[in-house]
């Protein structure tokens, strides 16, 4: 019996990989219907979760803010009795390569109830009360890999010590085994040839997208060769709706182009679709079936599964990443080594390096969007996440049609010349609803980058969109009033950056080898960061939280917020005064504020004044010896 049930549930858990049992996608028959649909909803299958995900979440959040020692608030009756929809709370992971992932799984740890300590020093329970999780690039590992472990949690992977082992670089996997380096390599290559012989186009991406999965899925079997994005649909953690919905966020961009934040398309990867709410594509297409050739969306009957292996999704979303390979040469492995990387390299599609290719495009000959060029193309072309500038994954989040109600925001962003974070992708999505392409979404004031640290605004956790009474000049600008936004449909955004307490978490977002005691230093550092070092700093933490996550719900009943929350608001909101002289420069102090000279921590900057802008950044992108010369230079 017991052994019937393991079978069964090892046939459940395979029928979503991909049908080869291996990296090569392979052909099945399609679903009925189109595979793509028109953007003006969240699909009807996101739909049904996220009511399911409720009755979870709801139940959590009662536990949590009953936790959060609020004062005249009654928890029970504002939940049960006044608020007429479930509170949605979305969290973003910002990108910035293993700084991103790691000083995001210290902060997500701080929101996990099965972290140790984190229900009493931390924010433990949020996590289990939120509804969406969002990562970009480095963010996107630390969502993926949890996401796609069946919901496991950050304690879990630290006391286990079987994924993220980074020891190693990805490129030199084995260390000193250059046995287990030489089979790493021949595998990948295995892998690239069986997907290339099933009639598939391979990029840089997809050895990019393979090796990441040596790290995160080590303990699937064949390291995630034919383990699928869309697989989390079938986890027990997600049909059983314990764990939020996962999205990982990625860029449009074609060869020879470059972004411009008003012309990128944004995309996203949720548990079901591929597809972007820009106009320029205006439409999804479900992911399971992503490599299946499509004319407006209608199938031919034969269908693809296993094009949307979980590496390749996650390779894409931090593709900006994947030219390490291509510094094969400078580290010094043996010459049968980088011969197979040789013959591997050869056979790659040409264009840019950062490229991943998504052939056939899904959106092919599509009515829906507006940029004829994407749906002329046979090919979807898709880059890293944080390639428009927006390194914080909010664009999922502000769609009205999501009624999220508060976003956490974590910025682990190198802005500055010591890799700190500004507030720049902040201002780029603030900056880029004036624009047709932000199709009528609004998103709160925020001030300039030298506004945000001279007035400590990363130094300390920051609450934007207080009122949503002074948004209304944002839903005129946004379209000519007929847009689809309602003030309230405005979350209140929770901006926590990176900073020091413990340990000095501003590593160069190209430092890819991380010891046990610098992982560990990381982590702790982000549990820190987003629990005001364990409430020391702040022992009403948790209530002021409790106060942004009712807020806007508050504001639509026109309920007035207990004296605790308009002092917890006076404390945490940006007063939307500007101090844009010279950038003071940020000091950390231990209490939380700053002061004196830029504090350098481990500062790895050789050109970042060379490239202060990134259209000279994606000029040069795709020359592998630029890699050397980016250090610290870019805001990811
Ligand atoms: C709430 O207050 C109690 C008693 O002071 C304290 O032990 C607990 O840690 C507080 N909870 C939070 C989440 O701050
Ligand atoms: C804060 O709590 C976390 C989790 O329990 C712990 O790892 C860390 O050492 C604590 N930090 C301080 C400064 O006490
Ligand atoms: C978190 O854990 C505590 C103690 O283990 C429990 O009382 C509480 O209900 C949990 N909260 C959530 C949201 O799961
Ligand atoms: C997935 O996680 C859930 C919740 O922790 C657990 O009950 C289930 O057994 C796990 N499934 C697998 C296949 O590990
Ligand atoms: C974005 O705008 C720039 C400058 O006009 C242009 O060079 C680039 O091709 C555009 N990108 C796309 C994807 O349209
Ligand atoms: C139908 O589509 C499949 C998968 O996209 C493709 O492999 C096949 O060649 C197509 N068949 C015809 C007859 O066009
Ligand atoms: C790397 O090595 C290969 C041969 O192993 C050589 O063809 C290639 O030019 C080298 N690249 C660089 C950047 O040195
Ligand atoms: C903020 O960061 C951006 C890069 O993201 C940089 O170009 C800008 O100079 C920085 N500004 C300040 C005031 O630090
Ligand atoms: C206002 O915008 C809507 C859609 O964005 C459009 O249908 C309508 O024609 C516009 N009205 C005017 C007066 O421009
Ligand atoms: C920011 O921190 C510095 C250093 O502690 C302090 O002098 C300054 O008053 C703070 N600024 C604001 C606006 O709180
Ligand atoms: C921070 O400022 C203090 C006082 O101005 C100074 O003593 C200290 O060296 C500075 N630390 C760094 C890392 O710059
Ligand atoms: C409010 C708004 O501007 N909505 C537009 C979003 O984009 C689609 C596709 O271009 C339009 O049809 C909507 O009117």
């Amino acid at each position: 019996m017991k052994l019937l049930t393991l079978v069964l549930a090892s046939l459940a858990t395979t029928s979503a990989w991909s049908p080869t049992d291996s990296y090569a996608p392979g052909k099945v028959d399609c679903p009925s219907g189109t595979l793509t649909r028109k953007a003006d909803s969240i699909s009807p299958n996101e739909a049904d979760w996220i009511k399911n995900r409720h009755q979870v979440s709801d139940a959590s959040l009662e536990a949590f803010l009953n936790h959060c020692n609020m004062t005249d608030f009654d928890v029970a009756d504002f939940l049960h009795n006044k608020a007429n929809k479930s509170l949605t709370i979305g969290l973003a992971f910002s990108g910035g390569g293993y700084r991103a992932m790691l000083a995001g799984a210290g902060q997500l740890a701080a929101l996990d109830n099965r972290t140790r300590g984190a229900y009493e020093s931390g924010l433990g329970g949020l996590l289990q009360a939120s509804t969406y999780l969002v990562g970009l690039s480095g963010g996107n590992w630390l969502v993926g890999t949890i996401a796609l472990n069946n919901f496991t949690s950050v304690q879990q992977i630290l006391d286990d010590g079987k994924i993220w082992d980074l020891d190693h670089s990805i490129v030199n996997y084995g260390g000193i085994n250059i046995i287990k380096t030489f089979e790493y390599y021949n595998g990948i290559r295995k892998d690239i040839d069986a997907k290339r012989d099933a009639g598939f186009e391979v990029s840089l991406t997809d050895i990019w997208g393979r090796a990441l999965s040596h790290q995160f899925f080590s303990t699937t079997s064949d390291s995630g060769a034919a383990l699928t994005w869309s697989t989390v649909q079938d986890a027990d953690s997600f049909t059983s709706h314990q764990m939020p919905f996962p999205i990982v966020v990625l860029n449009g961009r074609a060869p020879n182009t470059f972004i411009l934040n008003g012309n990128s398309t944004v995309f996203e990867t949720n548990a079901f679709e591929l597809g972007s709410w820009d106009p320029s594509v205006y439409e999804f297409s479900q992911v399971k079936y992503l490599g299946s050739g499509v004319s407006d969306g209608r199938t031919n009957g034969t269908c693809v599964q296993g094009f949307d292996n979980a590496g390749y999704i996650m390779g894409t979303s931090s593709s900006l990443f994947n030219q390490f390979l291509l510094q094969i040469n400078t580290t010094g492995l043996s010459s049968r080594i980088t011969s197979v990387i040789s013959g591997l390299l050869s056979d790659i599609s040409k264009d840019e390096n950062d490229i991943a290719v998504y052939k056939p495009n899904p959106f092919y000959h599509s009515s829906a969007g507006d940029v004829p060029t994407i749906a002329q193309n046979e090919s979807l072309f898709l880059v890293d996440g944080g390639e428009d500038g927006q390194n914080v994954p909010l664009s999922p989040l502000i769609q009205p049609e999501r009624q999220v109600d508060v976003i956490f925001a974590f910025d682990n962003s190198a802005d500055t010349d010591a890799n700190w974070p500004n507030g720049t992708s902040l201002v780029m999505t603030y900056d880029r609803q004036t624009l047709k392409q932000d199709n009528g979404t609004i998103f709160p004031h925020v001030p300039d980058a030298a506004t945000f640290r001279n007035l400590n605004l990363t130094s300390r956790p920051a609450f934007f969109g207080c009122d949503a009474k002074n948004l209304s000049s944002l839903v005129s600008i946004t379209s000519n009033g007929t847009g689809k936004s309602d003030i309230y449909d405005s979350p209140l955004v929770v901006y926590i950056a990176n900073r020091p307490f413990s340990y000095f978490s501003n590593t160069s977002t190209f430092k890819m080898k991380y010891d046990e005691k610098e992982k560990r230093g990381m982590i702790e550092n982000g549990f820190e960061v987003a629990s005001r070092l364990n409430h020391t700093l702040d022992s009403e933490w948790s209530a002021c939280v409790g106060c942004a996550i009712i807020r806007r719900e508050q504001e639509r009943l026109g309920i007035e917020q207990s004296d605790q929350c308009k002092q917890c608001f006076q404390r945490y909101c940006w007063d939307g005064k500007f101090d844009s002289s010279q950038d003071a420069g940020l000091n950390f102090t231990e209490t939380g504020l700053t002061n004196g000279p830029e504090s350098t921590g481990n500062k790895t900057s050789m050109a970042s004044s060379l490239i202060g802008q990134s259209k000279d950044l994606y000029m040069m992108l795709g020359y592998a010896f630029l890699v050397t010369m980016v250090f610290g230079g870019f805001s990811i």
